[in-house]
């Protein structure tokens, strides 16, 4: 009996033992704080889908805040989540400058900090362990590369564009708009004649494309948008002064949400690039990683695609982000 009881002990001693450290089955759950951007974008809503639910999946505590677009907001959830000693600190700058201050407040409490989605700049790289997200100066590329190919059938002598930027100062927005400049700048035929923020939404998307075609009227051929959320905004806004989106102005697009492939199934986006933003499954094992002491790599990018208008139709099943 004695030695029988012994035995079950040590065995049971063992599966705790090889037990993967930081697995679902972890003594003690990662606590991770996340302060996100806000819920500004299709794009967005995905994305905290993602993280939400990857948290759970790997038995991760989540302590989640909205920033609602606003620096300040994320700093005072990042000192939060310093004051309440979480394990990992992830966050989603809305902007890409000012946050050294509490990055190193963040390092003196010892909590490691994993940045999403958009990059920080800060001159000190210790002050945070790595960076999952997307290369948007190659996605800007990728949207002027598209138009050079485009622009080889268009008639016009010159070629005037249209750019809705994001919010400004943030990665995507600066990123997005360099890529695509780099790209047309090898064709003197096209033109960025107006550029303005719509600060990644749909409400602002279509208000300054209202102003665009107010001071412009037709002079439109191209529509860049930094997302599919002003995309869409402003074909609304296209569509009520007559005109066609898709056909009298081409609109690109960046993210590949579900409501740009109905557009581009409608005609009405010619093509969008994609930014992947099922970025949860990563984020949560590079936290876990992290915690049990395991080296991770500093840069995580994701692999994405081009999808033209052509292509919408056999893809939209196979969304999976709306
Ligand atoms: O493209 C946009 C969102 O940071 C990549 O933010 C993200 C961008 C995305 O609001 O739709």
């Amino acid at each position: 009996m004695q030695i029988r009881r012994r035995r079950f002990n040590a065995a049971l001693v063992l599966s705790v033992l090889l037990q993967p450290v930081g697995s679902t089955f972890a003594a003690t759950p990662l606590v991770m704080g996340f302060a996100q951007v806000g819920a500004e974008s299709e794009w967005r809503s995905a994305n905290t889908k993602s993280i939400k639910e990857s948290a759970q999946k790997n038995g991760v505590i989540l302590k989640f805040t909205d920033a609602q677009q606003r620096q300040e907001n994320q700093v005072k959830a990042i000192r939060s989540f310093i004051a309440q000693k979480v394990d990992v600190i992830a966050f989603s700058p809305v902007v890409e400058s000012g946050w050294e201050t509490v990055l190193r407040e963040a390092k003196a409490a010892k909590i490691p900090v994993i940045i999403t989605d958009r990059a920080v700049n800060v001159t000190d790289s210790s002050l945070f362990a790595a960076f999952i997200g997307s290369d948007f100066v190659e996605e800007g590329r990728r949207a002027g590369t598209w138009l050079l190919e485009r622009a080889k059938k268009m008639p016009n002598a010159t070629v005037n564009i249209v750019e809705l930027q994001g919010t400004v100062g943030s990665a995507p927005a600066i990123d997005r708009k360099a890529g695509f400049e780099q790209v047309i700048a090898t064709n003197p035929r096209l033109k960025i004649i107006r550029s303005q923020t719509g600060d990644f939404t749909r409400a602002k998307g279509k208000e300054v494309m209202e102003a665009f075609l107010k001071s412009e009227g037709k002079n439109i051929q191209v529509l860049y948008a930094h997302n599919d959320d002003m995309a869409l905004g402003a074909i609304q806004a296209i569509e009520e002064v007559g005109l066609r989106p898709g056909v009298d102005i081409l609109v690109i697009s960046v993210d590949g949400v579900k409501g740009a492939f109905e557009a581009m199934v409608a005609g009405k986006i010619n093509v969008t690039v994609e930014c992947n933003p099922l970025l949860g499954a990563q984020l949560m094992q590079t936290a876990l990683d992290i915690h049990a002491g395991k080296a991770v790599p500093r840069r995580i990018t994701i692999a994405e695609r081009v999808f033209p208008a052509e292509s919408a139709a056999q893809e939209l099943p196979n969304r999976k982000y709306y």
